[in-house]
């Protein structure tokens, strides 16, 4: 009897974790959840992952891929930007016989739509609300055992709030032994030349890595207040920096690079333990390029963006939102100042690191112009990559029901027939088709040749190899609002641009040849350290 019942306990299974493509462009990164799950998941169990941006599969597809491998259960994860797809995906698993549970901010925010309760079709056997990380192994062995439940909550504390995973300890993902080829953003024709390249470009990864989790700023547009709660929690400095140091030995082992994106909402959300985790990956040499999202009253502190330089940050992301006073208050995000962005950025600048400054079209206080207005405003700072959204009522917010109250939605669920930029309520001081125009507009002028080759310019005492990067970025950059899929949008879009990288690639071939000179005549300023001990 107690055999059997052990006999079950361990019955394993295949899982397939998935994430569906967000059917405009290819994700930059894989996501989180899914390493984070397959980490999580008792060892008995197989997990396999496919991210539907880096390995597209049509339905069918995967349906045969599911019959094929054998799988017991799949995982499917989405914001409400992809939603609909994942749907799409779990109605032709279970037409198939698949058992499919969700998650993520969707499904916590809108579980009765999941489950078909609201009147709809039901598309999961079970769902997850919430942060999963205590409730995964559950729904795992239930699956197995052939017992789901509809809903897996987390757990509640006498006060009846959920209880949070504290993060320590953190679980480990084993970055060194994945097979993350499906993430790699060199396309396969280019590795063997780009891997003898100087630093080994074989491979590119952009690998998600968080330190904690949790915002208490409760911007009114934003789900993460809600859903992982105004009590921020931290890893431990050496988890985090164990982590670091194993991608950093499998990018020198596989002659590639690795980049880390801190997905935290706001990395700087506590400096004095920022400072204390920058010093310590500092001093172990857990220095990996990095990019990471911190709001701009953050940044205003000299050591800590010093630290931030030294740790080897890239980029930094700042919501920005708008260069309005009174839109910043209309969405309760006073604590951001527009009149101190510029001395932010160039803060950053002076340090050769650059903002991704994002931005939201059709505020309560936009009127038509204001995508002028914003990019004049921007091309007097020091330049960064601007991403322009549109002010989105996201289910379970406090604008989403402000704009419900007063009777502004014009698409209540929207995620469920999503149009690219086709606002889902109306603006007060302009139209749909008005927003739809201002940011067009704004990506039109923040991204056209003549713009990139200003903002490098403006940048021309900063190192050759930043300059690149920044020109490489605005290019990847401007696909997000102008799809470039095809090889032939690529070459239009390196023709039209041909005046920004002929001349890096001029002074770029000057500069190698120079270094390369000296190296042969063993010029002593150019021998490392290293070399000279
Ligand atoms: C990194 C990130 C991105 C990355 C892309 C995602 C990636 N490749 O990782 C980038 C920067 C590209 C991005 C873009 C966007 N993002 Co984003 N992003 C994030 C961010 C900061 C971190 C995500 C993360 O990894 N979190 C940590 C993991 C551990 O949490 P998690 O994903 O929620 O997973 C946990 C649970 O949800 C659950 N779970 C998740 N999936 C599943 C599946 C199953 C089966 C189960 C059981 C459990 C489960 O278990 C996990 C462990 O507890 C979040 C905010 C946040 N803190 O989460 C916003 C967030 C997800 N993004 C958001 C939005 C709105 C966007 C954009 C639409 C913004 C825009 N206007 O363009 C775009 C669209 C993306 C696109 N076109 O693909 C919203 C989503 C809200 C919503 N309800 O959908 C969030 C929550 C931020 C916010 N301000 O509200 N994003
Ligand atoms: S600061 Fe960022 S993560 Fe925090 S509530 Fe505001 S938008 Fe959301």
């Amino acid at each position: 009897m107690v055999l059997a019942v052990v006999w079950h306990e361990k019955f394993s299974m295949k899982i397939l974790l998935y994430n569906p493509d967000n059917g405009i462009t290819r994700n930059f990164m894989p996501h989180l959840w899914m390493f984070l799950l397959q980490a999580l998941t008792p060892p008995e169990h197989e997990v396999i992952l496919i991210d539907g941006n880096a390995k597209a599969m049509t339905r069918p597809e995967l349906v045969q891929f599911c019959k094929d491998n054998d799988i017991g259960l799949v995982g499917i994860g989405s914001m409400t930007r992809m939603v609909a797809r994942a749907y799409l995906v779990a109605d032709s698993l279970r037409e198939a016989g698949f058992k499919v549970v969700m998650g993520g901010p969707h499904v916590t925010e809108c579980p009765d739509e999941a489950l078909g309760r609201d009147g709809g079709p039901r598309h999961a056997d079970a769902i997850a609300l919430g942060e999963a990380d205590e409730t995964w192994p559950l729904m795992v062995a239930d699956a197995a055992r052939g017992e789901l439940k509809d809903i897996y909550i987390p757990e509640v504390d006498p006060k009846g709030n959920d209880k949070k995973p504290n993060l320590q300890p953190y679980p480990h993902i084993p970055w060194e032994s994945l097979d993350l080829d499906q993430f790699s953003l060199v396309p396969k024709f280019a590795q063997p030349f780009l891997s003898k390249m100087g630093e080994g470009w074989g491979k590119f990864f952009v690998v998600p890595i968080e330190t904690g989790r949790g915002c208490p700023y409760g911007c009114e547009f934003c789900t993460v207040t809600g859903f992982f709660g105004d009590s921020i929690r931290f890893r431990s400095n050496e988890s985090v920096i164990e982590e670091l140091l194993r991608l950093k030995a499998r990018a020198k082992k596989e002659k590639g690079q690795i980049a880390v994106f801190f997905i935290d909402d706001n990395l700087a959300i506590n400096k004095k333990r920022l400072k204390g985790l920058l010093r310590d990956m500092i001093a172990a040499g857990a220095t990996l390029p990095w990019v990471a999202q911190i709001s701009a009253n953050l940044l205003a502190d000299e050591e800590l963006v010093d630290l931030i330089a030294d740790a080897g940050a890239r980029w930094i992301f700042i919501g920005m939102e708008s260069i309005d006073p009174a839109n910043m208050a209309d969405v309760n995000k006073t604590f951001s100042k527009p009149a101190n962005y510029q001395g932010v950025l160039e803060g950053l600048a002076r340090r050769n690191i650059y903002a991704i400054t994002s931005f939201i079209v059709g505020m309560d206080n936009d009127t038509v112009g204001v995508a002028d207005r914003t990019v004049d405003e921007i091309e007097k700072w020091a330049p960064g990559l601007p991403v322009f959204g549109q002010l989105t009522p996201f289910p379970a917010t406090p604008l989403y029901d402000r704009l419900r109250d007063a009777g502004r939605l014009t698409r209540p669920k929207h995620w469920l027939d999503f149009a690219p930029f086709v606002m889902a309520h109306d603006p007060l001081k302009m139209t749909i088709e008005d927003a739809k125009n201002e940011t067009f507009a704004a990506w039109s002028r923040s991204y056209s040749p003549e713009r990139n080759f200003e903002a490098i310019n403006s940048i021309r005492h900063a190192p050759i190899d930043t300059r690149i990067s920044h020109l490489v970025a605005r290019l990847f950059f401007r696909g997000i609002y102008f799809p470039q899929m095809s090889k032939w949008a690529w070459v239009k879009l390196l023709l039209d641009n041909r005046k920004s990288i002929l001349s890096l690639s001029a002074e770029g071939i000057r500069t190698w040849r120079q270094a390369r000179k000296r190296r042969r005549r063993g010029s002593p300023e150019t021998q490392t350290a290293q070399e000279i001990s």
